[in-house]
C-alpha cells in the first residue's frame, strides 16, 4: 500500500486507535484496577520525561523556580476562597482516617493547589522586595472526575499536572504575567509541534476563583477539541482569603495579584494524537525515546561483522548526541523490527546489510513518510541530523496545515451545526456576548463555546449575532469537545 504523508487514515475511529497505541507501544498500561488512573511504562516515562524536560526549560527560561507542595489540604484551608470549593466541592478526595481513629482535621488530596500554596505566600510575602514570586511544580493531582474518563485525557489521578502560581506588587504585572504565561505555552507547543488556538473562555467556564481564564485548545482526528492547557489572572481574590499582603513604601498595605497556569498529561495524549498514524506513533525528535533505530539486515542472527558494524554507527551516533539503539534481537526478523521501531516512533531509522558492508552505505527510513534514501555510511551522522530537522519541520507544518482547515467559518446556527457534523473541529462565529445566547448555542449545538479569540481583532464587528440576531461585537468559537 502507498503510504500517505498525510495527516490520518484512521480518523473514523480515533479513540479505537488511540488505546490501541497505548497498548501496543506500550505507553501506558490502563489496566491498573482504578478507575480514572494509569501507569506509565518504561517506555511511555521516557516520552513523559522528554514533556516535563521542555516544560521545565521553558518555564525556568523565563525566572519560575520548582518547589514541591504537600499532597494533603486541610479543609479549613481548602474552603477558603468560596468560588473555588464552590465548584470543587464535588470533585475533591478525602482523606477521613489514620488508620482506625478518624482525624480531627479532615484532609483533601489536593484536586489542585492555590489553596495548598498560598498559605505559605501570606508566611513568604511581607515586602515589596518579595515580589515577584513566580514558581511551578509537577505533580500528582486528584479530581473525581464525573464525566466518562479517559486515559490521559480525563482522569481522576493526574500524574503529571504542571502548575506554575505567581504573585506580584501591581495588577498591570500580574496581567503582564498571564502574557507570559500564555507565550511560554505556546513555546512548548510549538516544541512539541501540536497547533493550538488560544481562547478567553467564557465567564461562565472560567477557573473557580479567577477574574479570567484563558485556554489553549487542539483538535484531535476526530474533530473534537481538546483543552491541553490554561492561563489564569486570579486578581486579588485569593489574595483576600488567604491574606496575602505587602508592605508599600507608604507604610500601606496592599493585597497581591495573582496568576497561575496548568498543563497536564493530555499533552501527551495530544502529542500522541495530533502526530500518530497507522503504523503507531511518531514522534518529534526532542522527545522521542529512540531518536535513531539501527536494525542490521542479517537473519537468525548470523554475520556477526554486520552486527559490530551496527554497534560502531551506534557508539558514533551516539557521541554526536543521539539517543539510539542496535536492535540485535536474535530469532527476530527485520522485518518485526521495522514494525517495532515504527510503532514506537523512532523518527529514523538505519537499515544496515552484508552488501551495504561492501559498498560502504546504509539506508535511511524517515518515519513520518517512510521513505528511503540511501547514503555514505561515513556521513550518517551529519544525514541523521537533517533528516530529524526535516521530520520536525514537516510534522509542524503538517498539523499547522491540518488544523487551519479545521478552523471554519459559519454565519448561522443551521451553518454551524452541518460544519460541525461534516468536518468537527472549531467553528468561528459572529455572537453579541451575551451568556444567554453562548448557553443557548450549546444546548441548541450540542457542543462546547471555547470562548473568544485571545489577542485577536474582534471580527464578529457589522454582523449578527448568529443566536438572537442583536448586534454583534466579537467572534464565538464553537466546538464538540472532550
Ligand atoms: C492552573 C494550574 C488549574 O487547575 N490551577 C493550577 C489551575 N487549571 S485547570 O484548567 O483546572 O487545569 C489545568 C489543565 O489541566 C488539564 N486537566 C486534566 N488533565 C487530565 N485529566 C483531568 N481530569 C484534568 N483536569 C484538568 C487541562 O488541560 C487543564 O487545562
Ligand atoms: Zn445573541
Amino acid at each position: 500500500m502507498p503510504k500517505s504523508p498525510e495527516r490520518k487514515v484512521w480518523s473514523e475511529s480515533y479513540s479505537e486507535w488511540f488505546h490501541k497505541v497505548i497498548a501496543e507501544v506500550p505507553v501506558y498500561d490502563t489496566r491498573y484496577p482504578v478507575k480514572g488512573t494509569g501507569v506509565w511504562t518504561p517506555f511511555g516515562f521516557k516520552i513523559r520525561k522528554g514533556v516535563t524536560q521542555i516544560i521545565r526549560e521553558e518555564l525556568e527560561r523565563k525566572g519560575h523556580e520548582e518547589v514541591l507542595f504537600p499532597l494533603l489540604i486541610p479543609d479549613y484551608m481548602l474552603n477558603k476562597e468560596s468560588e473555588h470549593i464552590k465548584s470543587f466541592e464535588e470533585e475533591v478526595f478525602w482523606v477521613t482516617h489514620g488508620g482506625t481513629s478518624p482525624l480531627d482535621v479532615k484532609l483533601a488530596l489536593r484536586p489542585t493547589s492555590e489553596t495548598a500554596i498560598y498559605p505559605m505566600f501570606q508566611l513568604w510575602i511581607n515586602a515589596y522586595s518579595d515580589l515577584p514570586i513566580k514558581i511551578f511544580q509537577i505533580v500528582n493531582i486528584f479530581r473525581y472526575e464525573t464525566k466518562a474518563t479517559r486515559p490521559m485525557i480525563r482522569v481522576r489521578e493526574v500524574s503529571t499536572f504542571k502548575e506554575a502560581h505567581t504573585a506580584h506588587a501591581t495588577k498591570e504585572e500580574a496581567e503582564g504575567q498571564v502574557r507570559e504565561g500564555v507565550e511560554i505555552y505556546s513555546r512548548i507547543f510549538e516544541r512539541l509541534r501540536i497547533p493550538f488556538v488560544r481562547s478567553v473562555r467564557p465567564d461562565w467556564d472560567k477557573f473557580p476563583g479567577a477574574e479570567y481564564s484563558i485556554a489553549f485548545d487542539t483538535v484531535l482526528s476526530d474533530g473534537k477539541a481538546l483543552q491541553i492547557g490554561t492561563v489564569h489572572f486570579l486578581g486579588q481574590g485569593f489574595a483576600k482569603a488567604f491574606d496575602i499582603k505587602y508592605m508599600k513604601s507608604d507604610g500601606g498595605y496592599e493585597y497581591v495579584w495573582q496568576a497561575c497556569y496548568g498543563i497536564s498529561e493530555r499533552v501527551i495524549a495530544a502529542l500522541i494524537s495530533v502526530h500518530g498514524d497507522d503504523q503507531g506513533l511518531v514522534l518529534p525528535s526532542e522527545v522521542a525515546p529512540v531518536q535513531v533505530a539501527i536494525i542490521p539486515i542479517v537473519y537468525k542472527g548470523k554475520e556477526e561483522r554486520v552486527v559490530k558494524r551496527c554497534h560502531e554507527v551506534k557508539d558514533e551516533l551516539a557521541r554526536s548526541g543521539f539517543r539510539t539503539v542496535v536492535d540485535d534481537r536474535e530469532e527476530v526478523t527485520p522485518g518485526s523490527k521495522y514494525f517495532t521501531w515504527e510503532l514506537r516512533g523512532a523518527p529514523v531509522r538505519i537499515e544496515l546489510g552484508p552488501r551495504d558492508l561492501e559498498a560502504g552505505t546504509a539506508v535511511l527510513v524517515r518515519r513520518d513518510t517512510l521513505q528511503k534514501t540511501v547514503v555514505k555510511v561515513t556521513s550518517l551522522s551529519e544525514e541523521a541530523e537533517k533528516l530529524l530537522a526535516s521530520i520536525d519541520a514537516h510534522l509542524g507544518g503538517r498539523e499547522e496545515k491540518w488544523m487551519g482547515e479545521r478552523i471554519s467559518r459559519a454565519s448561522t446556527v443551521e451553518d454551524v451545526r452541518k460544519t460541525l457534523e461534516e468536518k468537527g473541529g472549531i467553528v468561528e462565529a459572529p455572537w453579541c456576548g451575551s451568556r444567554g445566547c453562548g448557553e443557548e448555542l450549546e444546548v441548541k449545538l450540542d457542543a462546547r463555546i471555547l470562548g473568544v479569540p485571545y489577542n485577536e481583532g474582534s471580527a464578529g464587528e457589522g454582523h449578527t449575532c448568529i443566536n438572537c440576531d442583536g448586534k454583534a461585537d466579537r467572534t464565538i468559537r464553537i466546538a464538540r469537545s472532550y
